[in-house]
């Protein structure tokens, strides 16, 4: 759907025309997974696929939010009061799907006295849901960027990073990192973005795929996840529990000597964990020198060396993501890796432009051959992070 298609959607919906047209990006992490909330180091970059957002500030209460998945029927519009959402952000914890990190967003503008209008939202997203491509952050970014406009806060990128965390973690309830809103509020188009999430530095590496003859493939296993509960919120812990029985405040601080010095300190499942972060860190570091040089054709070994972490010491993996991950290896990729918080969700495969075919034919043989659903993989390049449309 295009912008103006929404604007006249948003018109039909609510009988106002919108005040203008928001988008922001979902992400690819190419590398450096589970180290964001490690204090821990990432390297993603914006795709192509975005969430939109139509808004309009009213003078009333009520913060009225629609999507574009369905019609009045089939996807009612939630209707939530803003004096309630800033008194109590439980009241609306229950709130269906996207309305969630919609409401979430207007709540962490509220708690920093930042007082949000009355609004009328429409949504349309294009970034798959539960792929692993950070369709979540993807909404929350789009609007934080409306708000910030809307009410002339002029925050910068980095203090919306915060605000879209914040309801994400306190609203919406799921234990996440910067990673995702990082990605879609910073990204530069034809880079990658280094996240340093320690002192939350961050600067754009050239990630030029072309220049190289190189392509990059999503492979979307869909299988869905989640990261509100199970498995992501127990590596979490891990993480934590790695971090004090080693005597630091964060895993950042801790290299291969150190963990070979203090294994003993830890039960056998902690060290594998402790272990990936600290391995996925200094190949995140290797990366980005290599693309620094101008050596982006010889990183594949890393992404897979990456793979096989969260796959054996991580343990976040899943067959469908090993398989995609086997099956372009064996087609021709020079490196390929899951993305994103695992369980489910995407891998990303690096090709020769030329062999993008051979990789996408191994790929859908591999999973028929074994009866599964046929994987969705597409062709994305770096794009550009958030910004006004319309
Ligand atoms: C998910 C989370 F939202 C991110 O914060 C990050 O931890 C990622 O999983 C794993 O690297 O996308």
């Amino acid at each position: 759907m295009t912008p103006d298609a929404l604007s006249a959607a948003f018109t039909d919906r609510f009988a106002l025309a919108p005040a203008g047209i928001w988008s922001a990006p979902g992400r690819v992490n190419l590398i450096g997974e589970h180290t964001d909330y490690n204090a821990g180091f990432a390297l993603p970059f914006a795709i192509e696929a975005r969430a939109y957002v139509a808004v309009r500030p009213t003078d009333d209460d009520e913060l009225a939010c629609a999507t574009t998945f369905g019609d009045e029927e089939a996807a009612p519009t939630v209707r939530l009061s803003r004096t309630e959402l800033a008194a109590d952000s439980s009241a609306f914890a229950g709130a269906g799907g996207w309305a969630r990190y919609l409401a979430g967003v207007a709540w962490a503008f509220d708690r920093r006295g930042i007082t949000v209008p009355g609004l009328r939202v429409l949504l349309h997203s294009d970034v798959p849901v539960g792929a692993g491509l950070s369709s979540s952050a993807a909404v929350e970014c789009a609007l934080a960027i409306a708000l910030n406009e809307l009410t002339e806060a002029n925050l910068d990128r980095t203090e919306l990073v915060q605000i879209c965390h914040e309801a994400e973690n306190n609203f919406v309830g799921a234990p996440t990192g910067i990673l995702d809103q990082s990605a879609s509020l910073l990204s530069v188009a034809g880079s990658g973005i280094f996240l340093d999430c320690r002192d939350r530095t961050t600067r754009p590496v050239p990630l030029d795929l072309a220049a190289h003859g190189l392509a990059l493939l999503i492979i979307d296993t869909r299988v869905t996840h989640a990261h509100e509960s199970g498995g992501y919120r127990d590596r979490v812990a891990s993480c934590v529990r790695g971090a004090r029985l080693l005597g630091v405040e964060t895993l950042r601080e801790v290299d291969l000597a150190l963990l070979a010095a203090r294994a003993e300190d830890l039960d056998e499942e902690t060290l594998r964990r402790v272990r990936h972060i600290v391995t996925e860190n200094a190949r995140v570091e290797e990366t980005v020198g290599l693309l620094d040089a101008g050596l982006l054709d010889q990183i594949g070994p890393i992404l897979t060396a990456s793979h096989a972490s969260m796959r054996d010491d991580y343990e976040i993996s899943s067959s469908e993501l090993d398989a995609a991950v086997e099956a372009s290896l064996r087609a021709g990729a020079i490196g390929a890796r899951m993305t994103g918080g695992g369980f489910g969700g995407s891998a990303i495969a690096l090709v020769a432009a030329e062999g993008t075919d051979a990789v996408r034919a191994a790929v859908r043989e591999g999973f028929a051959s074994r009866g599964w659903a046929e994987p969705r993989i597409y062709e994305t390049v770096p794009g550009p992070g958030a910004h006004r449309d319309i």
